[in-house]
């Protein structure tokens, strides 16, 4: 089943050994065809070729785009062994029984350091594949080489048995393909990288479905960073998405992102009024009162340094009084409420660059929704986290009970403690922040940070709770806790050492509650 070779297509990019292969092939008789360059170079070197364009009598053109790309070479190269010879002879195709090929090279041009994408493209060779495919397709006739590591073996078997084997021109065959698919598979990756940093610049596609523009930010996180705001199409009331500005300034990405975070925490508080003030997507001031003044009062004391150039959100419908007070007392960057009277929008409207917000009603429960995080290279999604335990149904875990208001407070600063970055801790008196450690790495250094706050606001820590967004892996952050005055704690339990902890709380006289429920938020 040797099949003898009488005419060969040479077409190579890497022009290695090719000399040597065609001046042995020529004193065999093989008459050889080949494209542009790669005729020149045997000419050259005195071999008898027949270059493509005078074989298909269709000239190389589009800078060499259209080389072989012609019926007359992939019939040459299709054309089964007693099947198509008519058709072959009526179209004056000649059968090609080996074909040399290397392809352009795109792997080499793309690792260089100063590639075009043009030139890239230019560099995908579209002929060379589409006749090793074709060649290989038909090995049954075919002799496809790809590599010039193949050529002097073939060269042998030629010399010595007159043709190719079956079995050789199978594996040249299967050789064969493996290239075109590494090859096609390089393109692929190069240009779907490429592809990723353009896509940047617009809006993802697969979030268009779900979310449609709502505004161009004047710029993101920084200066330096594009960003818009895109909202779902029926945001429901009580939310930033469905929200409008009343006044002032347009909104930032900033100012967005932390009237969310105000928003989500004071949205915790159902029937009380509530004030929530943040600062950098943490809640640097809570506080639940009769009404939204006071409210407001007690949680611009937790941290009045913080709270200049705060985001503030309220619950309730906010009055005149409410919007003198927050002006007398500070400078604030946006307000956002359910709801303003029209006392409240005169007196806001003498501070034309205070942006206010008015979300809506807020709703009676959070329906669930899906959180995205891009990450370098993918996304992360979760649900997002709309659980709230009832404090007066969770265990107590010491010896000693809450009291009514440690109860009260404890279900405060458990509320409050889901909204402050990780590791949190919240302590709380008479419904009142009175001091907030936030986004620190190590949980001891969140309550000292706490501690600080207090002290520096002049509130005293004696008689507080505490609230902890994870549970207390050792029992020194208890002791801590104890030394600086507080009662009690809520936390969600779940460490090892959970008995040392709660030995620790016993031995201090504390009342400590387990929530069975970690909110961790980063
Ligand atoms: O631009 S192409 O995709 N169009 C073609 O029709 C074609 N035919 C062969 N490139 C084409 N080739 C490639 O040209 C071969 O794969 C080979 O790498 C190269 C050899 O060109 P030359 O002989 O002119 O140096």
């Amino acid at each position: 089943n040797r099949v003898p070779i009488r005419r060969a297509l040479i077409s190579v990019s890497d022009k290695t050994n090719i000399e040597s292969l065609a001046t042995g092939l020529s004193r065999l008789g093989v008459e050889i065809l080949s494209t542009g360059g790669t005729a020149k170079m045997l000419e050259q070197a005195g071999i008898l070729v027949t270059e493509i364009s005078e074989y298909t009598e269709f000239p190389e053109m589009m800078d060499g785009r259209i080389k072989t790309l012609h019926p007359r070479v992939h019939g040459a190269l299709l054309g089964r062994n007693g099947v198509d010879e008519e058709v072959m002879s009526q179209h004056g195709i000649e059968s090609i029984d080996l074909l040399v090929v290397n392809l352009y090279p795109f792997e080499s041009t793309i690792k260089k350091a100063d590639v075009t994408l043009e030139e890239a493209i230019e560099n995908i060779d579209i002929g060379g594949p589409a006749m090793i495919r074709a060649a290989a397709k038909n090995h049954d006739r075919v002799t496809v080489m790809v590599s010039p590591s193949d050529y002097e073996e073939m060269l042998d078997e030629l010399t010595t048995y007159g043709g190719i084997s079956h079995a050789n021109r199978h594996i040249l065959a299967a050789k064969a393909f493996a290239h075109t698919a590494r090859y096609d598979g390089l393109i692929a990756n190069y240009l779907s990288a490429i592809n990723d940093t353009e896509e940047q610049e617009d809006f993802p596609r697969y979030l268009t479905q779900q979310f449609k523009h709502r505004s161009e930010l004047r710029y993101g996180e920084n200066p330096h960073q594009k960003a818009a705001f895109y909202t779902e199409e029926h945001p429901v009331s009580g939310t930033i998405g469905h929200a409008w500005q009343i006044q002032g300034k347009a909104l930032s990405y900033n100012n967005i992102a932390d009237a969310d975070a105000a928003l989500s925490c004071v949205k915790e508080f159902k029937n009380t009024p509530a004030c929530v003030i943040v600062k950098h997507a943490n809640p640097c001031g809570v506080a639940t009162e009769s009404n939204l003044t006071l409210a407001y009062l007690k949680a611009f004391a937790t941290d009045p340094t913080s709270a200049f150039g705060g985001v503030l959100a309220f619950n309730g419908k906010l009055t005149g009084k409410t919007a003198e007070t927050i002006l007398e007392k500070q400078f604030a960057e946006v307000i956002v409420a359910p709801e303003f009277d029209d006392e409240a929008l005169k007196v806001f409207a003498t501070k034309k660059n205070l942006r206010v917000i008015c979300c809506g009603k807020l709703p009676e429960e959070t329906k669930p929704w899906m959180m995205y995080k891009r990450v370098s290279g993918g996304l992360l999604v979760q649900d997002a986290d709309i659980e709230m335990i009832n404090v007066h149904e969770a265990k107590v875990v010491t010896k000693r009970q809450p009291t009514e208001q440690e109860l009260t407070d404890m279900s405060f600063a458990w509320k409050v403690c889901k909204w402050v970055k990780s590791n949190a801790i919240v302590y709380v008196k008479g419904e009142q922040t009175i001091g907030v450690g936030a986004g620190q790495m190590s949980r001891v250094v969140s309550a000292r940070i706490a501690s600080i706050k207090a002290d520096d606001a002049d509130l005293k820590v004696p008689g507080s709770v505490m609230a902890s967004d994870a549970f207390f892996p050792f029992r020194d952050g208890i002791d801590a806790a104890a030394q600086a005055g507080i009662t009690a704690v809520i936390q969600p339990g779940g460490s090892i050492r959970d008995e040392e902890v709660i030995q620790a709380a016993n031995h201090h006289d504390m009342a400590m509650i387990f929530t069975g429920m970690r909110h961790f938020n980063h």
